[in-house]
C-alpha cells in the first residue's frame, strides 16, 4: 500500500433477504455455508461505513450508529481488517464509523450490510482495487450473509466446500430483472434470544433432521432460481415458503428446540396464505426471528401491507424492493 496520502475508504450497502434459506456451516473455522442461498438485496435498507486507516492509533476503533462498540463486535471488525491488511501489506489500525439507516426495529439483520459496508471500506482504504468477489468472499468470512448483500438484484451464494476459503456470491439477475416487493409484518421488538451463528451451530449438533435440511436443500435453491429467471412467482414463491419452513423445522428439531415465532408470527403467516386463496399472489418467509416477509408483486404491496397491518399482532409494516450492491466511494 502506497504509504502517502489519506487512507479513507466510503461504501454502502443493502441488507438482503433470503429467498432460498442458507442455514448450517460446512466449515466453521473458514465460515462457509453447507447449503446453497439466493437472495434479493433491499432498499431502503442501507448501511454506511467510512474506514480510515491511521498512523496515530494503537489499535482498531469502530463507532456503530454514533456509540463506540468494544469487546465482540469489535474483534469481528479487526478479524475483517486483519485480513486486507494482510493482503495489502500495511500494519495501520482502522478508525471505523458505520451507521443503519434502517427503520427501527425493522426486522431485518444489519450484519449482512454491515459486513459487505466495512469489506468493501476496508480494502478501499488499504488501496486495493475493487473486486466484487474479492469484497464477497471477504464479507463472508464475517457473516455468510454479507457475501450476498455485495451484489444488487438477484444473487446466489453457492454451497462452500471445506477448505475453500474463495467461496463468493454472484449475480443472478439485476434489480430491474423484476419488480418484486418485500412486505414486513413486524412483530416483536428487541434483539432476537439465539443469534443465527449459535442457532446453526446447535442445529447442526442435535438436529436429527440437520444432515435432510442440508440434502434437501440444494433442490429447493433451483426452483428458486428457476422461478426468479422465468420471473414465475407461482413457481419461486412455493419453493420459497418450503426453504423457510424446511429450515425451521430443522431448528425446531434441535435439542432443545429453537423456537423463533411468536404467536403473531403464525397469524401473519396464515394471513398471506388466505391472501393467496383470495387471488393475491403472495408467499411468506422468516428468518432467525419471529417477524414475517412476504414476497408479492409491487403492484400488490399496498393490498398486502394492508392486510397484514390488520393482524392482531403486528406492530407495522414495511416495504423493501430489489437495490443495488455496493457502492464504494
Ligand atoms: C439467510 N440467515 O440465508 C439465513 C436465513 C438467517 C436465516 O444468513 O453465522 O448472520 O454470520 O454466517 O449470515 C443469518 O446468518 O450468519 C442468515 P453467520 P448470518 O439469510
Amino acid at each position: 500500500m502506497n504509504s502517502s496520502g489519506p487512507h479513507i475508504g466510503k461504501a454502502r450497502a443493502r441488507a438482503n433477504i433470503a429467498l432460498a434459506k442458507y442455514w448450517g456451516k460446512a466449515d466453521v473455522a473458514l465460515n462457509l455455508p453447507a447449503v446453497p442461498s439466493i437472495s434479493m438485496t433491499l432498499d431502503p435498507l442501507t448501511t454506511e461505513t467510512t474506514v480510515e486507516l491511521r498512523a496515530d492509533l494503537k489499535v482498531d476503533e469502530l463507532v456503530m450508529n454514533g456509540e463506540a462498540a468494544l469487546g465482540g463486535e469489535l474483534a469481528r471488525a479487526t478479524e475483517l481488517l486483519n485480513r486486507v491488511r494482510a493482503e495489502a501489506g500495511t500494519q495501520l489500525r482502522a478508525r471505523i464509523v458505520t451507521k443503519n439507516h434502517f427503520p427501527t426495529a425493522s426486522g431485518l439483520a444489519s450484519s449482512a450490510s454491515g459486513f459487505a459496508a466495512l469489506a468493501a471500506a476496508a480494502r478501499k482504504a488499504a488501496g486495493l482495487p475493487f473486486d466484487a468477489i474479492k469484497t464477497s468472499a471477504l464479507a463472508r468470512r464475517s457473516s455468510a450473509s454479507a457475501a450476498r448483500s455485495v451484489l444488487g438484484g438477484y444473487v446466489e451464494l453457492p454451497a462452500g466446500v471445506a477448505g475453500d476459503d474463495s467461496l463468493a456470491a454472484h449475480s443472478v439477475a439485476a434489480p430491474d430483472h423484476w419488480s418484486l416487493c418485500i412486505v414486513v409484518a413486524v412483530t416483536a421488538e428487541g434483539r432476537k434470544a439465539v443469534g443465527s451463528t449459535d442457532g446453526m451451530t446447535h442445529t447442526k449438533l442435535s438436529s436429527p433432521y440437520y444432515e435432510a435440511w442440508v440434502q434437501s436443500a440444494p433442490a429447493l435453491a433451483d426452483e428458486v432460481r428457476a422461478g426468479l429467471l422465468s420471473r414465475d412467482l407461482g413457481r419461486l414463491g412455493p419453493a420459497m415458503e418450503q426453504s423457510t419452513l424446511a429450515m425451521h423445522a430443522c431448528a425446531l428439531a434441535a435439542n432443545p428446540g429453537l423456537l423463533y415465532f411468536q404467536p403473531a408470527t403464525l397469524a401473519a403467516f396464515a394471513r398471506v396464505r388466505e391472501l393467496r386463496a383470495e387471488g393475491v399472489a403472495v408467499y411468506a418467509t422468516m428468518d432467525a426471528g419471529p417477524h414475517v416477509k412476504a414476497l408479492c408483486h409491487a403492484s400488490d404491496a399496498s393490498v398486502v401491507s394492508q392486510a397484514l397491518g390488520r393482524v392482531p399482532g403486528v406492530l407495522r409494516t414495511m416495504l423493501a424492493a430489489p437495490g443495488a450492491g455496493v457502492e464504494v466511494s
